[in-house]
Order: structure tokens, then sequence, then C-alpha cells
């Protein structure tokens, strides 16, 4: 009984160390915002993660009216990835694709689009022009990949709770006894 308990707990510290510990970092934010208008084209666009994402393998790929519009590397301060826009980029709908390493050592992946009516080089966007709002996207992201951490964490809880529980009880039946 003693071995199973330790066997056990052994399981339950596995289980629910890791998933506490390094967590995916989730896009909680981004300006500017999915799907809004801006009346100037911003300088660069700015990520704020969950957490801090590690500084390797960072990309933000912002593409405009012209096509590609990035400007240099970008740059990650704590928890934001700052991506420079090109000072010759026009007014117009922008898409941005983003990859950042999470702490966990996964790839977060996804895509925001804004419109801007003023472009950096001081053009209006064309007539016509629409925001194409859509979900976001969720590469291997999703909900539903949070969801097994959260369920692993709490099997591993409800394990080490019981097993503290048996433990507790059994020293006070060793002490009577
Ligand atoms: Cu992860």
């Amino acid at each position: 009984m003693r071995r199973l308990a330790s066997a056990l707990l052994a399981f339950g510290l596995l289980v629910a160390l890791p998933t506490t510990a390094f967590a995916h970092d989730v896009l909680e934010r981004t300006d500017p915002a999915d799907g809004t208008s801006v009346t100037k084209l911003p300088e660069s666009v700015v990520l704020t993660f969950s957490e801090a994402p590690l500084t390797i393998g960072a990309q933000v790929v912002v593409t405009g009216p012209k096509g590609a519009a990035s400007s240099g590397a970008p740059t990650i301060t704590g928890r934001d990835v700052t991506q420079a826009i090109a000072p010759d980029s026009p007014g117009g709908d922008y898409t941005v694709s983003y990859r950042i390493t999470s702490d966990d050592g996964h790839p977060v992946t996804g895509t925001f689009s804004f419109h801007a009516a003023i472009g950096l080089d001081g053009s209006t966007a064309a007539a016509g022009a629409t925001v194409h709002v859509k979900p976001v996207s969720s590469a291997d992201d999703g909900q539903s990949s949070l969801l097994v951490p959260i369920l692993l964490t709490i099997v591993g809880t409800v394990v080490l709770l019981g097993i503290g529980g048996f433990l507790v009880l059994r020293g006070r039946q060793a002490d009577r006894a």
C-alpha cells in the first residue's frame, strides 16, 4: 500500500509540475487591435502575450497594400513583441502574421488584421477598402490545447491531495497503535 502511495505521489508530481510551471504563451492583445480601423498607420505593431516569449525564433510578418511591410526583425521586451513598419507604407488593409516560441518551447502562431486610413507615407487608403474581420486564427493554439494541461493539472492536484490525506490518516493510525 505504501509503495502504491509513493508511485501515485510521483505520478501526481510529474503531471502537476510541468503544466503549471511552463504554460503556453497566449496572445492577449495587439496594437492595433484585430479587426479595427486606425486613422494613421502606426510606426510599429505590438503583440502582447500572457508571458514573455523566448527571444529566439520570433517572426512577425506585416503585409500591406504594397506587399511586405515589415522593417527589420521584431524586438521582445518582456511580454511585448514589437515589429517596426516600413516608413514608405501606404494607407490600406494590413495583415500581421506572427510566430513566437512560447516559454514552454512550443511555437505559437496566428494572424490579425487592421485598416489604416492614412499611411506612413502620407497616402490615404484606396476607396472601397474594407476591414476584413476574421476570427483569431488557431494554428496549434486554440482553447482545446489549453484544456488538456488544465485538466492534467486538476487531476494531478486531486491525486496529490488524496495521497496527502491518506498519508496523514495513516500517520494518525500509526501513532495510536
Ligand atoms: Cu505550450
